[in-house]
């Protein structure tokens, strides 16, 4: 059995690790061509998302920082019925948030189940940073949350989602709506000018889930993925089937074997469709993934998704991923 002694000696071992992997590690080779710095992030909200994250970059900061300061901006927007406090809850009128981070060290760390919290991102960020772990969940992330400083909101569900909710009572039937008012899960990848990639993808979930669901967006390799050799790639849309493929894993991989972004995304997505093709016509799920070079590009299944790209080139634009079905 570990005893409190014993993981907290492993704690401080795998601590020291970190920072020896890290100090002593080599550059990574970064082609001269690149487009960088740049950040790119899913639906409109994306957009207001990118511009604390251009911030950042364009002053030339980490794109660690980037990714959690850009996304906080969507969790802070209590009008936004998909990310954040403001999402629309579970069928019991929870709402409870996922989350997830990750560098170019391959240094990750995530939330799922959170409930309360304004910033699922930067308490994902801390167990990256603070814990020999990867993901905390429900009470265990909401304690980890409190002790380091964080405040419970006092609110169960705003206004908005509360009238949804129990308009949603009424027939209580759980059928996930396919571009849920063009906005949805914020999945961010960035590229600093180092030429560094990081990602951070945070949601309130799939509205009026089962209590205690979880999505891909908290599961590294599902709803977010990053390889500082490569690329990479964060997923939106129905969790269970980005899961079921190890959605961002593959984009990734895929990118690895030579696929542009685009093409890297768009074989993820018929992946889905050859598994399920019936049931891949009624749902949405869409990837976005951007490689070293700085090149970027998206594919869904349903048309009607769309991104957000910042980069010196392209200031702010939204761009429409092409979609499996037409
Ligand atoms: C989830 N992928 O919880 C998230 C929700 C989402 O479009 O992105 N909806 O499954």
């Amino acid at each position: 059995m570990t005893t409190r002694r014993s993981f907290i000696k492993w704690s401080a071992l795998s601590a020291a690790m970190v920072s020896v992997r890290n100090s002593s590690a080599k550059k990574f080779s970064i082609p001269s061509s690149v487009t960088k710095p740049i950040v790119i992030s899913t639906w409109k909200h994306g957009q207001d998302a990118n511009v604390d994250a251009w911030k950042i970059l364009s002053a030339g900061g980490r794109a660690l920082d980037a990714v959690e300061k850009g996304v906080m901006v969507t969790e802070a927007d209590l009008r936004n019925l998909s990310v954040g406090l403001g999402g629309l809850p579970d069928r019991d009128g929870h709402v409870t948030l996922d989350a997830c981070i990750m560098d170019e060290w391959a240094n990750c760390g995530s939330v799922a189940f959170l409930e309360h919290i304004k910033h699922p991102i930067s308490i994902a960020r801390l167990v990256m940073e603070k814990t020999p772990h990867v993901m905390l969940v429900g009470e265990g992330a909401l304690k980890f949350a409190l002790d380091h400083g964080f405040s419970k909101e006092k609110f169960d569900r705003t206004p908005e989602s509360d009238k949804a909710w129990k308009e949603w009572l009424k027939k209580a039937e759980y059928k996930p709506i396919v571009n849920f008012e063009n906005h949805d899960t914020i999945g961010m990848v960035a590229m600093d000018v180092n030429g560094n990639l990081s990602g951070a993808c945070t949601t309130s979930g799939m509205a009026y889930k089962l209590h205690g669901r979880v999505g891909d967006s908290p599961i590294i390799g599902a709803g977010l993925y990053v390889d500082n050799e490569v690329g990479a790639a964060t997923a939106t849309g129905t969790g269970e089937e980005v899961i079921r493929i190890c959605g961002t894993h593959l984009v990734v991989e895929l990118m690895r074997q030579g696929k542009s972004p685009e093409n890297a995304c768009r074989e993820a997505v018929e992946r889905i469709v050859k598994k399920q093709p019936e049931k891949s016509k009624n749902l949405q799920v869409g990837f976005l993934a951007l490689n070293k070079n700085g090149e970027y590009g998206a594919y869904c299944l349903q048309t009607g998704f769309n991104y957000a790209v910042y980069s010196n080139e392209i200031k702010n634009e939204m761009i429409d991923g092409k979609s499996f079905y037409k």
